[in-house]
């Protein structure tokens, strides 16, 4: 293979040597404007705030690179052990205002950029999300690492570089339309490629044995396609301490064998082809569809991802030691981020086998010791599932090990349940009966020795349902890891007025111990502090309004009630729920049926996976039943319904400080925490929510008081299944047959008839699995509460501060430091640093 690399010997140190850059304003102006001018070749007349931003974000990137290289030198001279974050969604939305906060230069950088006379809100704006995921578990995994980075861990991320990212969002006659992110046509300039790095992954051919010069058996992979995995890194800065983590996206690109064959046959035209194939492994994000699973190309970015991230941290484990493994499953520890990189189980195998000549055993051992693993869902159709025929062909010496691991496993089962044949077949790796198939998830689960859910409730529901057999088998690895939300870009950053009014009353410390904000809670008993407290609470809702007034086309009303859901729109989470309340409210209105009237927007946004059929519907009726509502001149300002477009990283930065109410309303049992809820809460929203995920937790830290609780209890759940009768429960209930008569009578789709019949279908089904309708009474009464809870404005602006105040616990420093405490267990490295 003739593919070029670069020397990997350090050039001599003394061109490195380089003095600390200033963070004061004259350098830092200095270097702004050298870029500008220099570097972009901009001057004054040039229009574009792009260029500033681009200056601006150079100057402060430099920052970054030399706390970036004091850390990578600290962790290699302490020769510590070091975790790797194996995700193949990084949702990191932008990173300008993140870095100004975590270096600790928002003041001088707001000051230099005014003296030049630019607007520094207007440069933040112009950054392209980093759209690298699809939701929850994406945006916790970039949470996750700007803790560890303020937790000073060092931890490396490893993922994927998307050419596009989540697609864009807009609507059209209230239909979701799709366009693809290219969030790269600006250029990037927070990260730095990083050729001398790159690694080769192999594809398709086939396998040999043979034995070697020792006598062992030792298996080839041959005739393989090999693909370059090229890495991009960016810095990930901790909170003003010197520390900056690495975050690594790996790009596909084609080698340059790859045309030998057909450019000497004369095909060139064939030859660049090829080149296509290697290159489209990193192309696009896949969303989070049902209908998306078992996809070739999907099992080919997983692999790129586990292949190349395992060979970088073995290459240099090798570069220091060797081919002694010796200590090497007790200086390294691999978190795989759902299912999606779990053929890193597998892959580590084979490399520590075929590569580096150890046994079975030896690197099974290492195997075990070194990967952990963390589900994310209980839906049982979201649970991942490759052919057998699909990986024979494409990865074939992986699935000779996965069949190895099987059999050995199983011969464990066996000898624990003798005789218990359901069993072996319920716990195989593979899954007989039709086409086999590999269950990824039990595969994470033999090579880990941790295993955890995402809340209490879902871990626990993980060990009686899911994974019972396997939690029977061994109990000792099945934790609890309760998710989080990094404080510094959920509060500090997005909600800059809130943050100020707590740290002014508490002191800063919070920034990076949340459980301080406890220390708020007196502070709701007083007058003075709640009525500083409603006037930030306002203004931020003034912000998000000001921010929607273009789209909307009209202005919302600030008194109003701003009742939020904002999330993938799913069929577990309810947002018809939402829906129904609404068209409730709306036929009261129309009834004249408005005795002490709470106004109230309503707002949801979200993305409907584009195969996903029923969810996309569902935004088609939140958008009819908004056109409705909002052209009633007899509704006026009393009842709102907004769908937010193209619901995204940057825009829930303006959504959570300016909500009131946090719509948490998934069918008990089915949302695996939320970390939405999380968000809302620590920007004082109050909760509307299911004892379901993290809702619970939440309950438990604010107390019964200060959430609004509805619904079915997740065993309440599991039992009504069995005689669940929507009808009957509709005409027993004269609010729902008010509502469900306004659906089916076409009230919301005059024009477009049936559209919405396979809602209504769904809303009386008896297998309708997501209970709409036996929680719609309780979720009415609870809304009712909520709104005598807000005509007291006192009483509500209380319920708001404590929610922050009791909120610490879910800060993801939390979160990281229990992943580190009880699986990880690594030792901080204090990086040294003149200025903090
Ligand atoms: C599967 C197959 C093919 C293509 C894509 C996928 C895919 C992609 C993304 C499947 C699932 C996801 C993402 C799942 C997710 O975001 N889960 C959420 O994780 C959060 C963090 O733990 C939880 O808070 C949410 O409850 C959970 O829904």
């Amino acid at each position: 293979m003739s593919h070029r690399r670069f020397k990997t010997s350090s050039p001599k140190s003394h061109i490195t040597t380089l003095p600390d850059l200033g963070m004061d304003e004259k350098h830092i102006e200095a270097d702004f404007k050298r870029y500008y001018g220099h570097r972009l070749g901009r001057d004054e007349n040039c229009m574009s705030l792009h260029y500033a931003y681009e200056a601006l974000s150079l100057a402060i990137s430099d920052r970054l690179t030399e706390r970036w290289k004091k850390t990578y030198n600290a962790y290699k001279d302490e020769d510590c052990k070091r975790a790797y974050y194996l995700s193949m969604e990084f949702l990191m939305g932008r990173t300008l205002s993140n870095a100004m906060i975590n270096l600790g230069i928002n003041d001088v950088i707001d000051k230099v950029m005014y003296d030049l006379g630019l607007d520094i809100e207007e440069l933040v704006e112009n950054e392209a999300d980093a759209g690298l995921g699809n939701g929850g578990l994406g945006r916790l995994a970039a949470c996750f690492i700007d803790s560890c980075a303020t937790l000073q861990l060092p931890v490396t991320g490893y993922g994927l570089r998307y050419e596009y990212g989540m697609f864009s969002q807009s609507i059209n006659n209230g239909e979701q339309i799709e366009s693809p992110d290219h969030w790269l046509r600006n250029g990037n300039v927070w990260e730095i490629e990083r050729l001398e790095y790159t690694q080769t992954v192999k594809f398709g051919g086939h396998t040999e044995t043979h034995i070697d010069e020792n006598g062992t058996k030792r298996v080839c992979w041959v005739d393989s396609h090999a693909v370059l995995a090229v890495p991009y890194d960016t810095p990930i800065p901790g909170y003003q301490n010197g520390t900056v983590n690495t975050l690594r996206l790996w790009k596909a690109a084609a080698t340059d064998e790859f045309d030998l064959e057909d450019f000497n046959a004369g095909d060139y035209a064939e030859a660049v082809a090829a080149k296509n194939t290697a290159e489209n492994i990193t192309m696009v994000l896949y969303p989070n569809d049902a209908n998306e699973n078992g996809k070739a190309l999907r099992l080919r970015q997983q692999y790129l991802l586990a292949s190349a991230s395992l060979q970088d941290v073995l290459q240099t484990w090798v570069g220091r030691h060797n081919n002694d493994f010796t200590d090497f499953a007790a200086k390294n520890c691999f978190q795989l981020n759902d299912t999606h990189p779990s053929i890193s189980v597998a892959e580590l195998m084979r490399l520590l086998m075929d590569i580096h000549g150890l046994s079975w055993d030896a690197a099974w051992t290492i195997t075990r010791r070194t990967m952990a693993y963390t589900n994310h869902t209980l839906l049982p159709e979201a649970l991942e599932k490759w052919s057998v025929n699909l990986m024979k062909e494409l990865l074939p010496r992986i699935m000779e090990i996965i069949f190895e691991i099987n059999a050995r496993f199983l011969t464990k089962v066996a000898a624990r349940w003798p005789g218990d044949t359901d069993r072996l077949a319920r716990m195989s790796l593979i899954e007989e009966g039709g086409e086999q198939k590999v269950c990824m998830a039990y595969l994470a689960i033999v090579g880990s020795h941790s295993v955890n859910g995402v809340a209490v409730l879902h871990s626990k529901l993980l060990q009686q349902g899911l994974f019972h057999d396997f939690y029977e088998l061994w109990p000792e690895q099945f934790n609890n890891k309760t998710n989080g939300v990094t404080p510094r870009r959920w509060l500090a950053m997005c909600n800059p007025e809130l943050a100020k009014l707590i740290t002014d009353t508490i002191g800063d410390g919070w920034v990076t111990d949340l459980s301080l904000l406890q220390k708020l809670a007196p502070f709701a008993e007083k007058k003075a502090f709640r009525d500083r407290w409603y006037k930030v609470q306002q203004n931020a809702k003034q912000t998000l309004v000001d921010y929607k007034k273009q789209e909307l086309g009209f202005d919302l009303n600030v008194n109003a009630l701003f009742d939020v859901q904002v999330k993938r729109i799913h069929e577990y989470k309810r947002q018809l729920l939402n829906v129904l309340h609404v068209i409730h409210l709306y036929e009261r209105i129309k009834r004249g049926d408005t005795v002490n009237w709470v106004e109230r927007c309503v707002l949801i946004g979200g993305k409907a996976a584009p195969g996903y059929f029923m969810a996309k519907r569902i935004i088609k009726f939140i958008n009819n039943v908004a056109n409705v509502i909002n052209n009633d001149p007899k509704v006026g300002d009393k009842l709102k319904l907004v769908f937010l477009p193209n619901y995204r990283v940057s825009a829930m930065e303006k959504i959570c400080p300016g909500a009131d109410l946090s719509e948490q309303i998934s069918t008990a049992g089915k949302e695996a925490s939320g970390t939405g809820n999380m968000k809302f809460m620590m920007n004082g929203a109050i909760t509307i929510g299911t004892l379901d995920g993290a809702n619970i937790e939440i309950r438990e830290e604010v107390g019964d008081d200060n959430f609004f609780l509805f619904g079915l209890t997740e065993v309440e759940v599991e039992d009504i299944r069995h005689h669940y009768d929507p009808i009957s429960i509709i005409n027993q209930d004269e609010d729902l047959q008010r509502v469900m008569n306004l659906i089916e009578c076409g009230h919301f789709n005059q024009f477009e008839p049936h559209i919405f019949d396979c809602i209504i279908d769904l809303l009386k089904s008896p297998n309708d699995p997501w209970l709409t309708i036996a929680d719609f009474r309780s979720f009415i009464n609870a809304q009712k509460q909520v709104e005598i809870a807000y005509r007291d404005k006192e009483r509500w602006t209380r319920m708001s501060i404590l929610n922050t105040a009791c909120s610490g616990k879910f800060s993801t420093d939390r979160t990281i430091t229990e992943y580190n405490d009880e699986i990880w267990k690594l030792t901080p490295i204090h990086v040294d640093n003149n200025y903090n």
